[in-house]
């Protein structure tokens, strides 16, 4: 039983009795749950190339993921929150988005900003301090994805009122799929029960916004188990309010994507919000500063190592066939595009001193301007430079 400072005891959530839209079981056999039923049809149409593309996104952003926590203790960020294990849940619910989508990220969505076009590079950018934001939201390229956030639960408001206004200018429930616009909203176990998400959840509630509320129960915040969070699950918190709302399998890539798929088309559609509750599971730290042997067994993380998502994926193409030559493809590109992320990387160097002065304020400002004269006359004072 995992230790927690502050709790009087750990409560176990009773989660029995409540469906879970599962497709593949743990081994990659093609093994879907109840609720799964209504899903086949779109399971049934996803093309051997759509499949391979997931695998391939999670086995790539997981070399991204390894990659930038070395870096991190090679002192090379800050910073860094892994994603590993929770790729199935990103990649399933990214890939269902619509390109016309927007997307606000928590802050450990690697796996989603890449697949809507984000440089990991912007990433480490932001976990290495030398820039504010990490990337331009407005740029094409970004695909639409808000700047990650790490004010927990903050982002679930900028969503809510972002799809609020997708409704007011009549950018959603056209009826056309093809041009209306949703929103997903990603969110943590802990952040479900910050105040900003169910301030968020009544607004879209009841303006019935074209909006998901994605949240990913990696059944941990930093070091407080889910069972303190809620005795009951997740999933019933977004239904009080009247939204309906599904608990899916996490790492299961399939099951992820299609009840997003769903979930986001229904929203589109001018059926109101949705919201999900993707169950998966940190196998990495919190961050790069944490330790989670202070608060959790190895007995807990082996079990879910056991249920890697890219295992059950790999399993599950193996079973279809999939060749050899197709999984060696796939190595290769994880292990370029890491060893590509880390010589540019190592390239970035250090913000120059002067930054510091910009975008304190959107307009030129006299105070701004006077501190940044007085800086470079400091700097000029050196001989060769301030160092
Ligand atoms: C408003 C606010 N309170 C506290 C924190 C400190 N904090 C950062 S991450 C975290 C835990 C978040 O857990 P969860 O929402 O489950 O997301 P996960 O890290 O597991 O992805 C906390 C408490 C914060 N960033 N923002
Ligand atoms: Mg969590």
């Amino acid at each position: 039983m995992p230790r927690h400072a502050g709790a009087g005891s750990v409560r176990a959530v009773t989660t029995s009795d409540t469906p879970l839209v599962r497709v593949l079981d743990a081994t990659g056999r093609f093994a879907p749950s109840d609720a799964a039923e209504r899903y086949l049809p779109l399971i049934d149409a996803i093309t051997d190339a759509e499949l391979e593309q997931f695998y391939r996104d999670m086995v790539v952003i997981r070399a991204i993921d390894v990659q930038a926590t070395n870096l991190q203790r090679q002192g090379q960020l800050a910073l860094w929150p892994p994603s590993r294990g929770q790729e199935a849940a990103q990649v399933g619910s990214a890939r269902a988005a619509r390109a016309q989508d927007t997307i606000f990220p928590s802050y450990r969505e690697h796996a989603v900003t890449r697949i809507r076009g984000v440089d990991p590079l912007d990433i480490i950018k932001l976990m290495r301090g030398v820039s504010h934001g990490g990337w331009d939201p407005s740029d094409p390229k970004n695909g639409n994805t808000r700047l990650y956030t790490l004010v927990l639960g903050s982002q679930a408001l900028h969503a809510t009122g972002y799809a609020m206004g997708l409704s007011f200018d009549g950018k959603s429930g056209t009826g056309d799929v093809e041009s209306d616009q949703a929103v997903i909203v990603y969110y943590g176990d802990g952040a479900s029960s910050q105040g900003d998400v169910h301030e968020a959840m009544v607004f879209a509630a009841s303006y019935q916004t074209p909006e998901v509320f994605f949240l990913q129960n990696n059944h941990w915040a930093i070091s407080v188990p889910v069972s303190t969070q809620s005795p009951v699950p997740l999933v019933q918190r977004s239904a009080g309010y009247g939204i309906p709302s599904i608990r899916v399998d996490g790492n299961d890539v399939l099951a992820s994507y299609a009840v997003s798929r769903v979930a986001l088309d229904e929203a589109r559609s001018g059926l109101g919000p949705r919201a999900i509750e993707a169950v998966t599971y940190r196998l990495g730290a919190h961050t790069t500063s944490d330790d989670p042997t202070k608060y959790r067994g190895s007995d807990e993380e082996q079990s879910w190592a056991e249920r890697d998502p890219i295992i059950r994926m790999r399993a599950f193409l193996e079973g279809r066939g999939a060749s050899a030559a197709f999984f060696d493809d796939v190595e290769t590109e994880g292990a370029d595009a890491a060893e590509d992320l880390r010589s540019r990387t190592v390239e970035l160097g250090p913000p120059p001193a002067s930054k510091i002065f910009d975008h304190v304020y959107s307009e030129p400002h006299p105070l701004i301007d006077e501190q940044r004269a007085w800086r470079d006359s400091y700097e000029a004072s050196f001989e060769g430079g301030a160092k």
